[in-house]
């Protein structure tokens, strides 16, 4: 057989088998056993010394012709299958767009927090920062600026968790207060301020005591503020929480840190004044206790009380959202028992 009908024959051979290839290994695995240096074609090219001279032009360009060919077929064969692969993987990654999708599990806010949120939400619009502190205090913040010094009955009220003689876990967030005002400079304008927060005292557990529960406590200090200011902060709360149409009552008490000091009661929810079990038939509801600031506080703090004077208020979160929801038991609040929590989910 002359070189010619060996290239031919090669040839159809060889594009048939491309053809037939799938795998683009298989297809490199084609072009270098066909191509290379020690494939078929090189081979035949190699017989060609044997050739008289002058036939030798026109076998050399019939066979770099059939490589040409052969190359093209390959590169085609090539980019066909990888053209086929991609439509493949692409078929099985497919996404049925249409399907329902998986409900994910999310939390809702502790329902503390959400009490604490709406009250956060109520200052912030009238212009009040709220503030964070040290749940780990200092005596001194805790009790001695509060107008509690060391001798003082009134420090009797409160049983302490002391970390040491100094330290101890706060039993309030007046901490807070006290630090901020401390650090106010009154020539950029009063103080207005809320601190929410953990606070801490050594009470047994019981359906109405935790020994760790929340308070929010607010403070404002300026020229010319009069306790009228502070029964309508009261009432913005007590309405904010309780309802648009409830009503507050001041009645007078004592806090060291206030004077005068009041306790301050909301016209019950449940039956509006008349009388029933939520509000044993008074038709009145405890909610929060307040007072002006006394002196000895801002004095304490640099402020000089001739000039400056102020309103602060106190609440438990806590006992806001047992008698907002009718909960019983504070320790409910504590056990992280999801049925009890998802009751409160905000999801609607
Ligand atoms: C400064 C001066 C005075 C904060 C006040 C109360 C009255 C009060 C209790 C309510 C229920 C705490 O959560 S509770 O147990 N609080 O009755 N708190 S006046 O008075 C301050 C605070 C800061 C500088």
């Amino acid at each position: 057989m002359n070189l010619q009908n060996k290239l031919t024959d090669l040839k159809r051979q060889a594009l048939s088998e491309i053809e037939q290839t799938e795998t683009p290994d298989k297809i490199n695995e084609i072009r270098v056993h066909l191509l290379g240096k020690k494939g078929p074609i090189t081979e035949i090219l190699r017989g060609m010394r044997e050739l008289p001279k002058e036939q030798r032009p026109e076998v050399g360009s019939f066979a770099n012709k059939v490589r040409d060919e052969l190359t093209n077929a390959i590169d085609e064969q090539k980019e066909k299958i990888e053209t086929l692969l991609t439509a493949k993987r692409l078929e099985n990654e497919a996404i049925d767009v249409t399907l329902p999708g998986v409900p994910v599990k999310t939390g809702t806010p502790h329902i503390i927090m959400q009490v604490i949120d709406q009250i956060e939400k109520l200052f912030l619009g009238m212009g009040y920062q709220v503030v964070d502190g040290p749940e780990v205090e200092e005596d001194h913040y805790n009790f001695e600026m509060m107008n509690l010094p060391k001798d003082h009955p009134a420090r009797d009220m409160q049983d302490t968790f002391y970390i040491t003689d100094q330290i101890l876990m706060r039993t309030q967030t007046s901490p807070v207060q006290a630090r901020t005002m401390e650090k106010h400079d009154f020539s950029q304008g009063p103080l207005r301020m809320i601190s929410p927060g953990k606070v801490y005292r050594r009470d047994t557990d019981d359906a109405t005591h935790s020994h760790q529960f929340h308070q929010v406590e607010g403070l404002v200090i300026d020229k010319h503020i009069t306790m009228a200011d502070l029964k309508g902060t009261l009432a913005k709360i007590a309405q904010t929480i309780f309802g648009e149409e409830r009503e507050i009552r001041l009645r007078p008490s004592y806090f060291p840190f206030t004077e005068p000091s009041v306790e301050v009661d909301v016209s019950c929810f449940k039956c509006g004044g008349k009388g029933c079990q939520v509000c044993k038939q008074t038709g009145w509801i405890e909610v929060l206790g307040a007072g002006m600031v006394h002196p000895n506080v801002l004095k304490m703090a640099g402020i000089d009380p001739e000039v400056y004077g102020g309103f602060a208020f106190g609440l438990g979160p806590d006992r806001f959202a047992m008698l907002k929801y009718g909960v019983d038991d504070i320790r409910e609040f504590y056990l992280n028992d999801v049925r009890f929590l998802e009751q409160f989910s905000q999801k609607g």
